[in-house]
C-alpha cells in the first residue's frame, strides 16, 4: 500500500514537469472579442488553462470598453431556445482548462462605450478566486456570422451568439 502511494506522488510530480515552463496559477490564450456597436452588446473567448493542482473559479470580469461585464452561459432551455444566464462563479477544473466560446461561457459586455471594429483592442481584467486579477489586451474580430443584430440593450432579445458556432478563434 505504501508502494502504490509513493508511485501516485511521484506521477503528481511528472505530470506538473510536464506542464509547461513550471507554469502556476492561470494562462489564458487565444482570447478575442466580437465586433460591436456603441450601446449595443458584446462578448469576449478564450480559452484558461489552469496549472495550478486544484480548481480554480473565475468569479468575474470588469472593462471600461462597456457599462457592465459578466460572466455568462449560453444554453438550450426546455423549450429549444438559447438562454444566457450569468454566471458568478465558474470552475476551471486543476490540471485543465476552460474554453469560453461562442454558444457556451463567454465574457458578456453589455452597452458598449464605444464602436469595436475589428482591430481595435479593449483591456478585459478577470477576477479569480483567490488569484491575483489578470488583465488581458483582447483584440477585436469580426464574427465569422454578423447577421445577427447588435443593435438594442435588450440581453433577452439578443440570442445571436448561437449562430456563430463556427467562429474560429486564433490565437
Ligand atoms: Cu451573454
Amino acid at each position: 500500500m505504501k508502494k502504490f502511494i509513493a508511485m501516485i506522488f511521484v506521477a503528481a510530480i511528472l505530470l506538473t514537469a510536464c506542464s509547461g515552463g513550471g507554469g502556476t496559477g492561470v494562462e489564458a490564450a487565444g482570447y478575442w472579442m466580437r465586433s460591436g456597436l456603441k450601446d449595443g452588446n458584446s462578448a469576449a473567448y478564450m480559452m484558461l488553462h489552469n496549472y495550478t493542482g486544484q480548481d480554480v473559479a473565475l468569479v468575474g470580469a470588469s472593462s471600461d470598453a462597456a457599462s457592465a461585464v459578466e460572466v455568462h452561459l449560453s444554453q438550450m432551455d426546455a423549450n429549444g431556445v438559447m438562454e444566457m444566464i450569468q454566471q458568478e462563479s465558474v470552475a476551471i477544473p486543476a490540471k485543465g482548462e476552460l474554453e469560453l466560446k461562442p454558444g457556451s461561457y463567454h465574457i458578456m459586455f453589455i452597452g458598449l462605450k464605444n464602436d469595436l471594429n475589428a482591430g481595435d483592442q479593449i483591456t478585459l481584467t478577470l477576477h479569480f478566486d483567490g488569484y491575483d486579477d489578470m488583465t488581458l489586451t483582447v483584440p477585436v474580430q469580426d464574427a465569422a456570422d454578423s447577421s445577427g443584430g447588435m443593435e438594442g440593450m435588450d440581453m433577452g432579445g439578443d440570442d445571436s451568439m448561437q449562430m456563430d458556432m463556427n467562429a474560429t478563434p486564433t490565437p
